[in-house]
């Protein structure tokens, strides 16, 4: 049977007016090296927005997804802060930086952590099934869902053709970080696919652990996530991430594996029982009729500590309209002699990468945050292409929009220090309040009053 047309949209976050480094992440290199630096916001709002106006330009379906009201006035009073919202903010500058840090964290821009999205090909009820991320590893994460499935309401609100489930309760054993550890394979988009799922440790089972760092994701979770999406036995596959890489930094599985249609691209060292993984994917692909091609990078070529700094597998991989596919890069993976030798020795091997395209993004790079990170992919058919609110899709009116709206709200200088000013939620009220009307979110925000 001939599926219908459908079409792999890509939904980026728009990096919010308090973007800065903060050192939030353990576990994330980049996060923590980069701890107390001096934010752009400005810049990094920009980059962001090029890279969403490059790959529209491109032929590919691009959206945009909101920030996040930030600070987070509710989280500071929740912890017992109180006063006028000014006075909340000088509380906590003073009594507990770090709680005010988690508050203003611009962290919803990295959207592959939003939610895991399941299209309708593979749904038991034929909805394109959400569900966001739970981000229970990290106060400045677990903050995110209740505002992410607003967002995606006011975006995925037609209830025939989009479920959006509530969040998997925020605790250790069902830790969930969304589409970072997720991927899909199917010939062509609106085919039925396998899922793939990419866990960190088991809550409740054997098997290793990480020793160095924390494991954010869990197999509890992840069957989980697949149940409620109504996913069949036989089209998911549940993987082990590899602890040692976890170790070494690679904190989301989108930092040393990308798949796209029947490509996966990763490091040898991804998973744990690695050729037991791939067996199970083409067993389980095979069976739907549908090809599976690994592209697997040696550690002699490119070592997992290369993968980590340089981002090379938190790519973009995606199929143009004429079928070639693309990787997107972050401009790092240039900088890495061993990463762009791998790169440029592409065009000579027999490989399913057929051109690579490289972004500056530096400003989200130095909190951990690749092409791959800013992106939501949800696929959609003809018909629910159509019921997406149309205000957030990228064309030259948006960005225009956007880019001035950027320059009107940001501040091009952020430092720690900054996190105490109270005009900065004044700011990005204003800014957000602005946002509503340009992409029609209606009462998304409710500026925490
Ligand atoms: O959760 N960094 C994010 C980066 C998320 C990247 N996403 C994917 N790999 N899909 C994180 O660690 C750092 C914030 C700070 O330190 O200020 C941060 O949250």
């Amino acid at each position: 049977m001939q599926a219908s047309k459908a079409y792999e949209a890509n939904f980026d976050g728009l990096v919010g007016p308090t973007h800065n480094y903060a050192g939030l992440s353990f576990g994330n290199v980049a996060s923590r090296s980069n701890e107390k630096s001096v934010a752009n916001p400005k810049a990094a709002a920009k980059q962001g927005l090029r890279k969403m106006k490059r790959l529209a330009d491109l032929g590919f379906q691009q959206g945009v997804l909101p920030p996040l009201e930030r600070p987070s006035i509710r989280l500071l009073r929740d912890v017992g802060f109180s006063g006028d919202d000014a006075s909340v903010i000088a509380r906590a500058a003073r009594e507990a930086p770090e709680l005010l840090a988690a508050a203003s964290s611009a962290s919803a821009m990295w959207t592959a952590n939003a939610a895991t999205v399941s299209p309708s090909a593979d749904t038991e009820d034929g909805r394109v099934h959400f569900t966001p991320a739970n981000l229970a590893a990290k106060l400045h994460r677990a903050i995110e869902h209740g505002e992410t499935r607003r967002s995606l309401g006011a975006i995925f609100a037609d209830e025939a053709r989009f479920r959006i489930h509530h969040a998997l309760p925020g605790t250790p054993a069902l830790g969930d970080e969304g589409a970072a550890n997720h991927t899909r394979f199917a010939r062509e988009y609106g085919d039925k696919g396998v899922e793939f799922f990419v866990y960190g440790k088991s809550e409740y089972g054997q098997g290793p652990q990480p020793q160095r760092y924390p494991a954010r994701q869990t197999l509890e979770a992840s069957r989980a996530v697949a149940r409620l999406h109504g996913l069949s036995s036989d089209a998911t596959v549940f993987a082990q991430q590899s602890p040692d890489v976890i170790d070494a930094g690679v904190f989301h599985n989108d930092v040393i594996a990308v798949g796209n249609r029947t490509t996966l691209f990763c490091h040898e060292r991804a998973f744990v029982d690695q050729h037991k993984v791939y067996d199970e994917l083409r067993t389980k692909l095979d069976a739907l009729g549908t090809p599976f091609t690994a592209l697997e990078v040696p550690e002699s070529e490119v070592s997992v500590e290369d993968a980590v700094s340089s981002y090379l597998f938190n790519s973009q991989l995606l199929s143009g309209a004429d079928g070639r596919q693309l990787l997107i890069v972050p401009q790092e993976c240039r900088e890495n002699a061993r990463v762009a030798a791998y790169l440029d020795s592409l065009a000579s091997r027999k490989t399913p990468i057929d051109e690579v395209l490289v972004f500056d993004l530096r400003e989200s790079m130095k909190n951990g945050g690749g092409p791959a990170c800013l992106r939501l992919r949800v696929v959609l058919d003809e018909a629910e292409r159509a019921a997406v609110n149309a205000r957030v899709w990228m064309n030259d009116a948006l960005f225009t929009q956007l880019d001035a709206w950027i320059d009107r709200h940001y501040r091009d200088r952020l430092a720690p220090a900054d996190l105490a000013d109270p005009k900065l939620l004044a700011e990005s009220r204003a800014a957000l309040d602005e946002l509503t009307t340009i992409l029609g979110l209606g009462a998304v925000y409710d500026f925490q009053r």
